[in-house]
């Protein structure tokens, strides 16, 4: 009893200390040079520091949710990885940078790893249970947004520091996950860094992996037509860039896409057309297609969690599952553009078609982390005050309440 207490203190104590410190963006110029040049010993030594100020950041966030939410079994689990993943990093703060501990160290980050490898799908069900057990009010509902947001892209950033270091350093198993990682390009790579990452070939993987599942549930798919600005593409498009993130947001984007495009047709289905342009600043490529588009008042509610959160259809289902709809992948695809400084957004006309675009850092040494900071600022996000509008408030939109045909049937119909 006193040993859990003193314990306890401790790690509150160790909490407390690292959540002072603000997390260290890095560009990924910076992710390439410190690939190339430095040693696994600086490594760990910048890694000691910066995995425990990043948890710590975000732990004391976790820690100003909503009650409600705090108290439901998944979120309390998700809170108890992340108190024993910080503990068994800060282990290493005082030990002597030697290769039994830095092969320790490298053992300890893929166990964490693995250890955190469900937490979208296991906060995604304690929202889930929140919303079966309590009525959730627009205040609560920011607050989980503007939190998820930036749990979710600490995260991101926390695997992103783990990924280089046990590809850079780990063993063989490391070396050939490299290998695989970036699409079977050989050697070039730099962690999960392709420093020649052609994103004509990303969207071409991405495109055929949508298509293959829209075949299996649609029996037809739309073609891929593949432009660079604006006529057909030829040659590939270069950009220093971690490819798994950028097929990330591309699978998700087609099946949206080819969903949309399939359910408005029934033969012939048009065209997905991507064309890729580059700029000064940006890599954009613009994902267009002739699906009947959504409203206006729909296209902001997909990126909110609250509203993706639907029960995933049971295994026995899954010959039904549709191609795109579930989860969080639209909010989780937009972290990760952001997460480079980049972007991505929707612009939808409703009748005809949905555009969206992904906005990728040209320059290599622009695309700095966007990290989450906890500070006073931050935590005023989580007292959710009544807010009085200053503009004439809108009547609610029709669908809201239309209980016959819901614009998004997967909610409805998933029983
Ligand atoms: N029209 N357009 C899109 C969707 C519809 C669309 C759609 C009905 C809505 C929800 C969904 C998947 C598709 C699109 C491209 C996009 C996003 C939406 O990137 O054509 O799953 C939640």
């Amino acid at each position: 009893m006193r040993l859990a207490g003193t314990i306890f203190t401790n790690v509150t104590k160790m909490l407390d200390f690292y959540s002072q410190f603000n997390p260290s963006p890095l560009s990924i110029k910076q992710f390439i040079d410190f690939g190339l040049n430095a040693c696994e010993r600086k490594s760990f030594l910048f890694l000691r520091k910066e995995l425990p100020v990043r948890l710590a950041n975000i732990m004391k966030e976790i820690a100003l949710l909503p009650e409600n939410l705090l108290r439901m079994p998944s979120v309390g689990l998700v809170n108890q990885w992340y108190e024993r993943s910080f503990e068994e990093i800060i282990e290493f703060e005082k030990r002597e940078p030697e290769q039994s501990v830095l092969s320790q160290f490298c053992e300890r980050l893929a166990h964490i790893r693995n250890r955190h490898a469900d937490v979208v799908q296991t906060m995604a069900q304690g929202v889930l249970e929140l919303k079966e057990s309590h009525e959730v009010d627009p205040g609560v509902e920011n607050s989980i947004q503007y939190f998820l947001d930036r749990f979710y892209m600490s995260r991101i950033s926390i695997r992103m520091l783990i990924n280089q270091h046990t590809l850079l350093f780990g063993d063989q198993l490391g070396a050939k996950q490299a290998s695989v990682n970036g699409m079977g390009s050989g050697g070039r790579h730099i962690g999960s860094i392709d420093p020649a990452c052609d994103v004509t070939a990303v969207v071409r993987d991405a495109y055929e992996n949508a298509r293959f599942l829209c075949d299996r549930y649609y029996l037809a798919s739309p073609e891929l037509e593949l432009l660079q600005n604006g006529v057909p593409s030829e040659g590939p498009m270069p950009i220093v860039y971690v490819p798994s993130h950028l097929y990330h947001m591309l699978f998700e984007l087609f099946k949206n896409a080819m969903r949309a495009v399939m359910e408005t047709y029934e033969n012939s289905p048009p065209p997905v057309t991507v064309n890729i342009v580059r700029g000064r600043e940006d890599v954009s490529l613009k994902l267009s297609d002739r699906g009947g588009g959504i409203p206006r008042s729909v296209s902001d509610l997909l990126f909110k969690y609250m509203y993706s959160t639907a029960p995933q259809p049971s295994k026995s289902d899954s010959h039904t599952v549709p191609l795109a709809g579930y989860g969080y992948g639209l909010p989780i695809s937009r972290l990760y553009a952001r997460y480079f400084h980049g972007d991505l957004v929707l612009m939808s006309c409703e009748g005809y078609g949905t555009d969206a675009i992904i906005y990728l850092k040209a320059l290599s040494n622009e695309a700095n982390e966007l990290l989450p900071i906890f500070n006073r600022t931050s935590t005023k996000f989580y007292k959710p005050a009544q807010v009085l509008g200053d503009w004439s408030a809108p009547l609610p939109p029709s669908h809201a309440h239309r209980q016959d045909k819901p614009f998004l049937s997967h909610k409805t119909n998933g029983n």
